[in-house]
Order: structure tokens, then sequence, then C-alpha cells
């Protein structure tokens, strides 16, 4: 799936909107979300556009793996394994999906309640 140009995270990823970015390589980019719900709120997000869950291919499962691998690097380097952090993926409107590209959530640096809202 190439860039779709009415995607605001397409759009960062081609470096045409700014962002605070704190990881890119070849396949991912991370960037600390505009609009924070806690402390810590960054965005990991595929370099392919993929606009939800239910649009995945096997062809992505190494792509999808790498989302985590990413996250599991920047907590680390935030220094949020002791008090933990949670990770979200919210999939379609109904769930709280605004932006139709996936991306996961990575949250910390506050209590977090459980079952979520
Ligand atoms: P979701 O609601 O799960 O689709 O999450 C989308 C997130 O993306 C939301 O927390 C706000 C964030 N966001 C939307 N537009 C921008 C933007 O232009 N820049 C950044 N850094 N984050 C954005």
């Amino acid at each position: 799936m190439s860039a779709d140009p009415n995607c605001i995270f397409c759009k960062i990823i081609e470096k045409k909107t700014p962002a605070s970015v704190v990881h890119e390589d070849e396949h991912a980019i991370a960037f600390e979300d505009v609009n924070p719900q806690a402390p810590v709120h960054t965005l990991i997000v595929p370099k392919k556009h993929i606009p939800d869950i239910h649009s995945i291919t096997v062809a992505d499962r190494e792509l999808v793996g790498h989302l985590f691998f990413v996250a599991r690097k920047i907590a680390a380097q935030k220094g949020l394994e002791k008090n933990g952090y949670r990770m979200v993926i919210n999939n379609g409107p109904g769930a709280g999906q605004t932006v139709l590209h996936i991306h996961l959530h990575l949250l910390s640096g506050r209590a977090f309640h459980w079952p979520p809202g």
C-alpha cells in the first residue's frame, strides 16, 4: 500500500508535516503524540499505509511484530520498565480510532485503570 496523500501519518513519514520523532528506521517511525493522554505518549507507526488491523495481510506479520520491537526499544530508552507502560491499538471509529493508518500507542507516567474507558 503506497502513501495516502490524505493521511496525516503518511505526511509525517514523508516529512511534509513536522513531528517530534524519537525513532525511525526502514520500516517504522515513532513520534510524540500531539495530544498526549499521559506524561509519556508515543506513537509507533509503520511506514506502509495500512488503514486498520483488518487490512493487515499475512505479508505484514513481520512488520506488525516490528512495531512491538520498536515500542520495547523506546520504553527501554525512556526507562519505563520499572513502573510499567500500556500499549494500545484503537481499531475502528467505535473503538476510538481517529487516524486510519495503524499505530501503536505507548503510554506511561501515570496510573492506568482496568477495564479501560
Ligand atoms: P487514534 O485515536 O487511536 O487513531 O490515535 C490517533 C492519535 O494521533 C491521537 O492520539 C492524536 C494523534 N495525532 C493526530 N494527528 C497528529 C499529528 O498531526 N501529529 C501528531 N504527532 N500526532 C497526531
